[in-house]
């Protein structure tokens, strides 16, 4: 079964590798968010590609689930040293990659070609492909005026009260010839649980039109969120965070919507068909077990 999965950061990319612990390589395609990709210390950064790549190439820190395993900090703690910014804690070994993506984009490279060799290099079989080739920028609005999105994310740590978001960019950046072909040829398409303002709406956005079944899995279990500020952006911008505030969100969307048995209450208010199931991913076999569910789920529909 040909699958295309949507995917931003940690949440994303445990369902995508756990996909990719099923489907056979050839038959899995993850487009990736690059909202969150920015500029810093002079290098081109990544941090959904990379927290997707790592992931499935089982070289991610499990502890946090971006940056690498076994890291060493000692270049930013030179950088500290120097009085230079250390808010964005980058790894040795990840450095190496911002190192050589940001030569190669200098070069002349597009991110998909940058992202396919990577991928080579690392051992990654499935096709992992950026939403799009040009920069795209999400720019969130918040009490405290605009903020970028890793400065409010990082630096900030999410405590400026969201008033909404904007992507600079969206409006000309294409999505790339890859995406557009592996969403020709899947059989579905899964939304991963990642974060559904500023993970996944920035690739619908660049997608724009999918004639193709779309499944979403809950990222919002129990009213919260595993990891990151989904639930917190919901509240402040006046809805109640719940699965059933995400499955309206996508509503005009999908066919089908994957939520956790503690919000099993919720499955009657959502018009779609719903698949009930432990949606948690604490280890590998928890991600291949939701993978197998949310597949034998859209081959029921
Ligand atoms: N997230 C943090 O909360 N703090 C960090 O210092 C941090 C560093 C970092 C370095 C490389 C990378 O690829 C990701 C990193 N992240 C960090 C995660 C990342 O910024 C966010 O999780 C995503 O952008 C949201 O999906």
């Amino acid at each position: 079964m040909k699958i295309v999965a949507l995917a931003g950061g940690v949440g994303g990319a445990k369902l995508a590798h756990g996909l990719a612990q099923i489907l056979p390589p050839e038959d899995l395609t993850v487009i990736v968010n690059t909202g969150d990709d920015f500029e810093h210390l002079g290098m081109y950064i990544c941090p959904d590609l990379d927290t997707v790549c790592y992931t499935l190439a089982g070289l991610a820190n499990p502890e946090t689930g971006w940056g690498r395993v076994n890291e060493t900090w000692n270049t930013i703690a030179n950088i500290e040293k120097l009085g230079g910014p250390n808010w964005f804690r980058l790894g040795d070994q990840d450095i190496a990659t911002h190192l050589e993506r940001t030569r190669r984009m200098k070069a002349g490279k597009s991110l998909s070609e940058i992202t396919k060799d990577f991928c080579t290099a690392w051992g990654i079989k499935q096709t992992v492909l950026p939403m799009s080739d040009s920069p795209v920028r999400t720019i969130v609005d918040t009490d405290e005026g605009e903020l970028a999105f890793q400065e409010y994310f990082v630096h900030r740590h999410c405590e400026p009260r969201v008033k909404g978001f904007r992507f600079d960019g969206i409006d000309v950046a294409e999505s790339t010839v890859g995406a557009k072909e592996a969403i020709e040829s899947a059989e579905a398409i899964v939304i991963c649980p990642s974060n559904p303002w500023v993970s996944v709406d920035p690739i619908l956005r660049v997608i724009k039109k999918i004639n193709k079944p779309v499944i979403a899995v809950s990222p919002i279990i129990g009213g919260q969120t595993v990891k990151g500020p989904a639930a917190k952006m919901y509240t402040e911008l006046g809805i109640e965070p719940s699965a059933l505030a995400v499955a309206e969100h996508y509503r005009n969307l999908l066919i089908g919507f994957v939520l956790d048995t503690v919000d099993m209450q919720l499955s009657d208010k959502i018009k779609t068909r719903t698949l009930v199931t432990n949606t948690f991913m604490n280890t590998f076999e928890d991600r291949a077990r939701l993978a197998a569910d949310v597949l034998n789920f859209i081959g029921s529909l």
